[in-house]
């Protein structure tokens, strides 16, 4: 049984090493809504991956905290759970709101692992040590910049690249990109950026090798997806779209993807990243652990899922001086010599939480008796 004492909050904002432009807007510093909860004899934390703006996705770390605080605690209060596997069926009566479930499942699950005296990787029923490290480089203001940066992830051994494009920021850059670097192992993003219509374009990118293209088209447009998959040699990768296993199930039987991007904060929780996975291993389909910026909290939570044998691509996990210069969790992530990032060893997330790093970086907090 899980005993839960208290649910605290903390909405942080951790500034963000370089600016991180995507298709749908820019972001300078991180905002996450960390949830820590407290048991008898330990502590989990958890991380929201939700942003300050309904860009991403239609949840903010606002409503997370809302949903969290005004609907989950008070079933969390009236029921108990014997593992946090159960969470997602005690909380089914919410709609939506994927990631403010997740990031309590999250916490859960650190706690859980912790009590049990074994890291979280070995409760999700990993089998690695250390997971491939692929880097996600935001759009530039100009493409020699974007040289400059690929030229630095390659140097330090990423083992792919993945290069946020738009509509004006693609087929030239893809080509300056892959005359400076022949082989390099490369995929594109394009987080809806696309139309249907944009359909000759996208296909003039199958000219770039690249290992696959990632969420051209609209959130909600699976059938586009699907026909666009008829028309293009290079593989689908659908990211905001899979917003739970049943729209991963959805996806895969109608076609709209060959790769799927799991984010457990996305999906669900870990536990929906664990049916995803099983979907996934039945068919065939390769997956990869996405990321969204996360602190060393969400971090170890994404080294943990992709510890999992489906999880066979390179990630988009990578070292923690990629993304801040202090983090609130320690130690910070490090990037191998072989491209890898080694999964922490010690029990439940097997990073510790600086206490005085949180606080410093927290705007606002909640805390709540169960
Ligand atoms: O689409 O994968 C995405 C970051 C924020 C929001 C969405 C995405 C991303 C990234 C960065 O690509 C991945 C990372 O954490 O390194
Ligand atoms: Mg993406």
């Amino acid at each position: 049984m899980i005993h839960l004492r208290r649910l605290s909050l903390f909405l942080v904002e951790l500034p963000l090493r370089r600016p991180f432009v995507t298709s749908f807007g820019e972001e300078r510093v991180r905002h996450a809504l960390i949830v820590a909860v407290e048991g008898e004899d330990a502590e989990g934390f958890g991380e929201c991956v939700a942003d300050a703006g309904p860009w991403y996705s239609a949840e903010t770390a606002e409503t997370a905290r809302h949903v969290i605080l005004d609907f989950a605690l008070p079933l969390l209060q009236r029921a108990s759970l014997s593992h946090p596997r159960d969470l997602a069926e005690l909380l089914s009566p919410i709609r939506g709101h994927p990631m403010a479930k997740a990031a309590l499942e999250a916490a859960l699950w650190d706690l859980f692992s912790r009590q049990e005296g074994i890291p979280l990787w070995r409760a999700l029923g990993g089998m690695r040590d250390e997971v491939p490290a692929g880097v996600s480089v935001g759009i530039q203001p100009d493409v020699p910049s974007l040289l400059e940066q690929v030229a630095a992830f390659a140097e330090q051994g990423y083992q792919r690249v993945k290069l946020k494009i738009k509509p004006g920021w693609d087929l030239e850059v893809l080509e300056a990109v892959r005359e400076r670097f022949g082989s390099l192992p490369l995929q594109v993003d394009a987080n809806a950026a696309y139309t249907p219509d944009d359909a000759g374009r996208l296909r003039a990118l199958d000219r770039f090798d690249l290992l696959m293209v990632e969420q051209p088209l609209s959130y909600e447009d699976l059938l586009g997806h699907a026909r666009l998959a008829q028309v293009m040699r290079t593989p689908l990768c659908l990211d905001e779209s899979i917003t739970s296993p049943n729209r991963a199930w959805e996806a895969l039987e109608l076609g709209a993807c060959q790769i799927i991007n799991v984010k457990q904060g996305r999906v669900g929780g870990l536990t929906a990243a664990l049916s995803i996975h099983g979907l996934a291993q039945e068919r065939g389909v390769p997956l990869w652990c996405g990321g969204m910026l996360e602190t060393g909290v969400g971090r170890a939570l994404n080294v943990a899922l992709a510890t999992l044998p489906g999880f066979v691509l390179p990630h988009d996990i990578s070292a923690t001086e990629r993304y801040y210069r202090e983090d609130i969790a320690a130690p910070s992530f490090r990037l191998t010599a072989r491209g890898t990032i080694p999964v922490p060893q010690g029990p439940g997330l097997g990073v510790e939480v600086d206490l005085a790093r949180l606080l410093r970086a927290t705007v606002a907090s909640w805390s709540r008796r169960l």
